[in-house]
């Protein structure tokens, strides 16, 4: 199969889960998780060294979700991707679960780390590059910082050490979907130009459309040429993407979706 059929088909399969799973639990974080289903199904599907029956595999890559709230699609995608049974999916955030609202790497098998204080998951990610270097380890450290996110004064920080040590193991994505919980990011308080805020701090920049899954393997491919420095792949997004009610929609951060909601989303996906 063509390797685009292949990598929509699983980022459409992520998105129906994530769907799902946040409607039977009735709400969640859908905006955001379905923002990233896209760079998670490349990712997960075909770039990173991961085996899901070893996954504490010493030499796997890393992946850290900054913007930890997107929980719901990296559980869709690690249910997709066997490291647990997809009936798991309908615990999300109920009480005692394996899989809360906001990955935690202590709860959930395939999670590499806690996160959800935002700026925080993309420091470890930092450290995780850093270690990998200094024992000149092979791995890739993955990352997905929200726009929002961006505001956070700790993510500037890491990204001046990151650039300062060369981690050029270390690929970062910006989910620029220009929404955050209290409306448009440019509004709040406006993170652009990006690309030149990463360029300055010494990384390696490319600007895609983050549901381009080919454009999105291209940028982590380039990404792995470029020694040196570490990678930020900005990706223009839509938040709620491919679900037409909360498409581009400024409360879809965290809403309530019923049944029938998610009914209709899921049938749109399979048209
Ligand atoms: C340090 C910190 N401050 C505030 C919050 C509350 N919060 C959770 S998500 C969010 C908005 C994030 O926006 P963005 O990064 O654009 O993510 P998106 O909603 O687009 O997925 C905020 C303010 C938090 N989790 N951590
Ligand atoms: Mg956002």
């Amino acid at each position: 199969m063509e390797k685009r059929i292949f990598l929509e088909q699983k980022a459409k399969e992520i998105r129906k889960l994530t769907i799902g799973c946040i409607a039977t639990l009735g709400v969640g974080h859908i905006g955001g998780s379905l923002s990233i289903a896209d760079i998670l199904a490349v990712l997960y599907f075909d770039q990173m060294h991961i085996d899901p029956k070893q996954p504490k595999l010493p030499n796997r890559d890393r992946f850290v979700l900054s913007k930890g709230h997107g929980g719901p699609a990296v559980y869709a995608t690690l249910a997709l991707k066997e490291y647990f049974p997809l009936e798991l999916l309908d615990t999300l955030n109920i009480s005692n679960t394996d899989l809360p609202s906001h990955t935690d790497m202590n709860k959930t098998v395939g999670v590499d780390m806690t996160t959800g204080s935002l700026g925080q998951g993309f420091s470890a990610a930092v450290g995780m590059a850093t270690a990998a270097q200094l024992d000149q380890e092979p791995f890739h450290v993955y990352a997905i910082i929200g726009d929002g996110e961006s505001q956070e004064g700790q993510i500037w920080e890491a990204a001046m050490f990151a650039g300062s040590r060369k981690l050029d193991h270390l690929i970062a994505f910006t989910d620029y979907n220009k929404f955050q919980i209290d409306g448009s990011v440019e509004q709040v308080n406006d993170v652009s130009p990006l690309d030149k805020k990463w360029e300055a701090f010494n990384w390696h920049v490319q600007v895609i459309d983050g549901h381009d899954v080919i454009a999105i393997e291209q940028a982590i491919l380039n990404a792995k040429a470029a020694k040196g420095k570490p990678s930020m792949i900005i990706c223009n997004t839509i938040k709620g993407k491919g679900a037409s009610f909360c498409e581009n929609q400024a409360g879809s951060h965290n809403m309530p979706v019923t049944k029938e909601l998610a009914k209709q989303a899921i049938e749109g996906l399979e048209k």
